[in-house]
């Protein structure tokens, strides 16, 4: 009878401690659809790190790392210097009717060339470039001039410091948009001071004062460094967002793991509007496109691909930077602060501004945001 009675608890024990198992790892909602070809591996990452096939980021690093044990108040930088821009976001129309009479650019432009080759050397300065594109505008605006173009892109490119990429990602990004017959915008934005980079806030300041100047329909996120390798890879507005850096030299052209939203990316204004724009809280190396992905699994899209075959990039070389040791942290945390913590909650402070002849620049000094 005691036998019995203590085999009991003990299969009582056993379901429990089950359960409780169950419901860490399902917590672990970043990765719930794990990798069904392997074991999970943890292991921190560093950058330029590169593992094996992973479903997700998290997947790869120590669970210890994105337990939020406390919430440090870094905060915020006097709130009178900085303009608050809370852009009413205008949604473009994808299928309205030409405003010209042109005829509307088929959907497959008609000088592509495929794989080409990227050009990396001899690049020349700002002023010999603008000279060798007639047709732009300023701000680095372009429009096709024989039909008109089915799809307003901004491209928004975050930056600092790094002149030489600057150059060479500006020469080759302007022949490429030519050929695909996008109508486009280049929006460099830079952030000023020593502080941490901040890719994911200048981002969202790239799309706010993209907004205020033309009525894109999408955003092209775009790292300054890469440069891509073959022009079938469209740079048109996505029905799901499209992680577009698929495969880079640099990685053996290979996808470091599924949900990666890094590298160059593009959205339509309403899906980035739906996510509240990226989180501005990721101040360092990492975290800030995982942390995108995980507003778009929340939100119900899907991150597309073109084939890796077409989406293959060029990345230019340069140092590791320092990773931020609280991205994680912040990474866990964010579904439940998607709402709060974004594009309504961007601040920043113009320091400048330029239409320039081969790119819209935007400086900008970025304030610590409360989490
Ligand atoms: C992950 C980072 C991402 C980054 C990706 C690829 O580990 O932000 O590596 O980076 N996530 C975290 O650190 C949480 S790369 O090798 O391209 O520099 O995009």
């Amino acid at each position: 009878m005691m036998g019995r009675s203590y085999m009991t608890v003990r299969a009582l024990v056993l379901i429990v401690t089950l359960l409780v198992v169950v419901e860490y790892f399902s917590l672990l909602q970043s990765a719930e659809n794990a990798d069904k070809r392997g074991p999970v591996v943890f292991k921190l990452l560093e950058p330029g790190d590169r593992v094996g096939y992973s479903r997700h980021v998290l997947q790869v690093v120590d669970p210890a790392m994105y337990r939020v044990d406390r919430v440090v108040d870094k905060m915020v930088n006097n709130t009178t210097t900085i303009s608050i821009v809370i852009p009413t976001i205008s949604t473009g129309n994808l299928t309205s009717v030409p405003s010209s009479n042109l005829p509307q650019c088929s959907m497959i432009p008609p000088n592509l060339h495929g794989k080409f080759p990227v050009l990396v050397n001899d690049i020349p300065s700002m002023d010999d470039m603008s000279s060798q594109f007639p047709g732009l505008e300023l701000g680095g605006r372009w429009s096709p001039k024989d039909c008109q173009a089915k799809h307003k892109v901004a491209i928004i490119v975050p930056y600092r410091d790094r002149e030489p990429h600057l150059r060479a990602f500006l020469l080759n990004i302007h022949r490429f948009l030519q050929r695909q017959q996008v109508e486009y915008g280049i929006y460099i934005v830079e952030q000023s001071g020593n502080q941490p980079f901040n890719r994911a806030m200048l981002m969202n300041v790239g799309a706010a004062e993209a907004l205020k100047q033309h009525a894109y329909q999408c955003f092209i996120f775009h790292d300054v460094d890469l440069l891509p390798e073959d022009d079938r890879n469209l740079y048109t507005c996505p029905i799901q967002p499209r992680h577009m850096s698929v495969s880079i030299d640099s990685f053996l052209y290979r996808l470091p793991y599924d949900d990666i939203f890094g590298g160059v990316s593009a959205m339509t204004v309403d899906q980035f509007r739906a996510v509240n724009g990226f989180s501005n809280l990721f101040w360092g190396w990492g975290g800030e496109d995982d942390d995108m992905a995980n507003r778009l699994r929340v939100k119900k899209l899907f991150i597309s691909r073109y084939p890796a075959n077409i989406a293959r990039y060029k990345m230019l070389k340069h140092g590791k930077e320092k990773a931020n040791p609280e991205r994680f942290k912040y990474l866990y945390s964010g579904a439940k602060r998607m709402s709060r913590d974004g594009y309504n909650s961007l601040k920043y402070k113009k320091v400048d501004f330029m239409l320039k002849k081969l790119y819209t620049w935007v400086l900008v000094d970025l304030p610590h945001l409360k989490p």
